[in-house]
């Protein structure tokens, strides 16, 4: 029921029930929706805090996008009612809330519009939604088409709830003058100087018509009235009843009675989103409301996603993974380092780690990222736990429990930076700090280096407080001595990466001494993390070591094995005990299992962590941000058939059934897919539907890194393709410094080391220096078999 279009740049689904939850998502700077195949949606905008235009029908927490979002009948969402006014038949589109069997279903998300094609009772109705580049508004476009071969007499029924806008005030009624359904309301508050900030909130929610209704209604209840959302009261009358809301839940319903020839059409247009005051309203209808509006607009959000359109191209012997790295990966990685995941105050780790895949698109923002996050160094030389990105925007959420591993993440990520721009120039600028300190960014990553250095107990091992990575693993040192096996690695694995960095600045005594470090955590890694086969994840308060042998939940942890490859703590003589304890405990269909077995309980010197649902989240998923670390890992020692496996595992597909069972269509990554493959089978690899993930920037780096092969350091681009072994070739073109790379990679018994040639000439290297921007290089590659 599913699959590319032609040109390969949408993803098509057949079947609104096959997959109930599939679906796609558009973004702006301002905004973001997220909506099924059904027609159910979330959205969310910033002023500068995220709100809501639609509502759920009760009240709702304010929280940060959750996995596994359910949906319900009155859930938010954007339908349309068709009525057949000879017989009174009904259906709805895209598929919800009717849900009857239709005659021909299609969703097809695209990169810059998602557009479903619904037919019933001989009508089809096209549903198009678009956003606005700068604005905050949903642009939508309904068509009909009388395909039945006569004359036809309908009624046409955009329904688009506003839900529970708040519990202090809420309305709404049509407006002729604005040609729009309003909502108004008041976001609720308690204290007094609430009121002040709250002024300027966008607390009115519009529907707006191009086209005048012949008739509407306001008020929820009246509309379904006792029909139900199935076969809503209103809707069964020759009118919809033009009722106002009166502190009552508010709703768009409106009505197009329309007779159509034989083969006739009616194209409607509507907006619909938050609004200050009815000037507003007034303006965006000037703007936008029209079909040269309409396209315009479409145009310039074309534009506007093909600016992250990402630095590869693949032709491989997998089509299906060639249309995901070249479309819906990069536009993934660019909505994280774009917009932030739409929050004034992202997690530390995940505001570099997004910024980090924007090294592929557009590395001024990357770049922009560290001078932001170094601005807000602690005193310290510690890292905050969220990075402020709005005037008065707070430390909220998960960002007021301290975590310790923020200060690796600029390491990790400066490395990444460096190595696609050579900008070592960054490292000279100096930043004032919000706290009043004043250091040049080299100053500053050393004093992070530094603090990871400290932070670590008599015997080396790096304290965890409420956290790591793992954001919920919130007890294991909450009483200030537990440390962290996984940090303890991670902190060599920066401070070798900053060891580098040094040595590249002609300071190699800071760059031997840093290197020393890196080797004394690696020992202290070895000495009490090392427990025969693999590495523990930690030890808590009370000293006890866990992930380990003994344990029954919680054997087995990826993230110290991966970090470990990446430290150098692991010999080959350890990495060949681990390797095979992964693929045998952490393996899946799905990927490989961020722990195992899951915890089915509270373990309470562990934390909050194993009160998750076994298999889902942090809890023994397929948790992909843990899962592409250590795929990474792999691919620095050459262990390209086990990291190519678990990378295109990421990936839904290719099979019908594989897709059935993560439901989710392959145009993003999503932060897990259920684990707990032997506990619970029939939900092990369900996809959470969540976008938001510190996976992508580092899934496209194994493409670009790993798998191809092309990786910058400060004289040009290194070329080791690592194909998977089914692979006899691939083709690949790689935007680099201003240069495109065409590369032409064949696997060659002649070779015992990569061979690169240039026209006639063989390299003496596999290595291009003095890369000229604008240049096109065209190069044969040969890989040993
Ligand atoms: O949040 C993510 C964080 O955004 O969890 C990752 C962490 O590294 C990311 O920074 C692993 O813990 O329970 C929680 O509070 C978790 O923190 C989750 O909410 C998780 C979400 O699924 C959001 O992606």
């Amino acid at each position: 029921p599913l699959g590319p279009s032609k040109d390969g740049l949408r993803y098509d689904l057949s079947s609104p029930t096959a997959m109930p939850n599939a679906g796609g998502f558009l973004w702006n700077q301002k905004m973001m929706i997220q909506i099924t195949c059904r027609g159910y949606a979330t959205a969310q905008f910033m002023q500068p805090e995220p709100a809501k235009y639609a509502h759920a029908p009760n009240l709702e927490a304010k929280t940060f996008m959750q996995p596994e979002q359910d949906y319900y009948s009155h859930h938010p969402g954007r339908f349309v009612y068709i009525k057949d006014e000879e017989t009174d038949q009904l259906f709805s589109a895209p598929y919800e809330p009717v849900r009857g069997l239709v005659d021909k279903f299609l969703f097809s998300a695209g990169k810059s519009d998602i557009v479903w094609t619904v037919e019933k009772l001989g009508i089809r109705v096209e549903m198009t939604l678009g956003l606005p580049t700068q604005d905050v508004v949903e642009m939508w476009t309904v068509k009909v088409t009388n395909l039945s071969g006569r004359p036809r007499k309908i009624s046409v029924y955009p329904y688009f709830p506003f839900g529970n806008m708040s519990w202090m005030n809420q309305s709404a009624e049509y407006r002729p003058d604005l040609g729009a359904v309003v909502g108004t309301s008041i976001t609720p508050y308690q204290k007094a100087e609430d009121y002040f900030k709250n002024k300027l909130l966008k607390d009115k929610t519009y529907f707006l018509c191009e086209t005048p209704p012949n008739s509407w209604e306001t008020v929820q209840k009246v509309f379904e009235g006792e029909g139900g959302l199935h076969a809503p009261s209103a809707v069964m009358k020759p009118e919809l009843g033009g009722g106002d809301a009166r502190y009552e839940t508010p709703s768009a319903a409106v009505q197009y009675r329309e007779t159509l020839e034989a083969d006739g059409e009616r194209e409607y247009r509507f907006l619909f989103g938050p609004a200050l005051d009815d000037a507003e309203i007034r303006s965006m209808r000037e703007k936008y409301l029209s079909k040269e509006g309409f396209s315009q607009a479409a145009s310039d959000y074309a534009r506007y996603i093909e600016l992250g359109r990402g630095c590869l191209q693949i032709e491989t012997p997998d089509k299906d993974l060639d249309n995901f790295v070249n479309n819906w990966l990069p536009r993934q990685v660019y909505y994280h380092g774009d917009v932030n995941r739409l929050t004034t105050d992202p997690q530390t780790r995940n505001y570099l780690q997004d910024n980090m895949g924007m090294n592929f698109l557009k590395p001024e923002v990357a770049r922009k990222a560290f001078m932001i996050s170094l601005a807000q160094q602690d005193l310290d030389g510690g890292m905050p736990d969220g990075i402020l990105l709005a005037e008065g925007a707070e430390l909220k959420y998960i960002n007021q429990v301290p975590h310790t591993d923020h200060c690796v993440w600029l390491a990790v990520a400066l490395d990444l930076y460096l190595a696609e721009t050579a900008d070592y120039a960054l490292l000279d600028e100096q930043i004032p700090g919000m706290h009043g300190d004043n250091y040049t960014a080299f100053e500053r990553f050393g004093r992070s280096m530094d603090w990871l250095l400290a932070a670590r107990d008599e015997r080396g091992l790096s304290y965890i407080a409420q956290g790591d990575w793992c954001d919920p693993m919130n007890m294991v040192g909450y009483k200030g001595k537990g440390v962290s096996g996984w940090l303890t690695l991670a902190t060599a694995y920066a401070v070798n990466l900053w060891a580098t960095v040094c040595e590249q600045q002609g300071k190699s005594e800071l760059a031997t001494s840093y290197r020393a470090s890196a080797e004394e955590v690696n020992a202290a890694a070895n000495k009490y993390m090392w427990d025969g086969d693999w590495f523990s994840r930690g030890i808590t308060d009370d000293g006890v070591v866990f992930g380990t042998k003994e344990d029954k939940e919680g054997r087995i942890w990826l993230n110290p094995q991966a970090w470990s490859i990446l430290s150098g703590a692991a010999s080959v003589e350890q990495r060949e005990k681990m390797l095979p304890q992964v693929d045998e405990q952490l393996s899946t269909p799905y990927g490989v299992v961020m722990f195992a077995p899951p915890f089915s309980g509270m373990r309470e010197d562990v934390g909050r962590v194993t009160q998750k649902h076994a298999g889902s989240a942090e809890n023994g998923s397929v948790y992909n941000h843990a899962a592409v670390f250590y795929i990474y890992s792999l691919y620095g020692i050459g262990e390209k058939d086990r990291a190519y496996k678990l990378l295109r595992q990421m990936i839904p597909g290719p099979t019908e059934e594989d897709y059935l069972q993560r439901g989710q269509l392959p145009v993003f990554i999503p932060n897990y897919y259920r684990g707990a493959w032997k506990e619970f089978p029939r939900t092990a690899g369900r996809s959470s539907q969540l976008f938001n993930t510190g996976t992508v920037s580092w899934a496209y780096r194994c493409f670009v890194e790993g798998l191809c092969g092309l990786r910058g350091d400060a004289e040009g681009l290194c070329i080791e393709p690592q194909l998977p072994s089914a692979w006899d070739a691939i083709k690949v073109t790689r935007l680099f410094r201003g240069a495109t790379f065409v590369l032409d990679i064949r696997r060659s018994s002649e070779v015992k080391e990569v061979r690169v040639t240039q026209g006639e000439k063989v390299l003496p290297e596999a290595r291009i220096r003095n890369i000229q921007a604008g240049e096109i290089y065209e190069l044969s590659v040969l890989v040993p078999q």
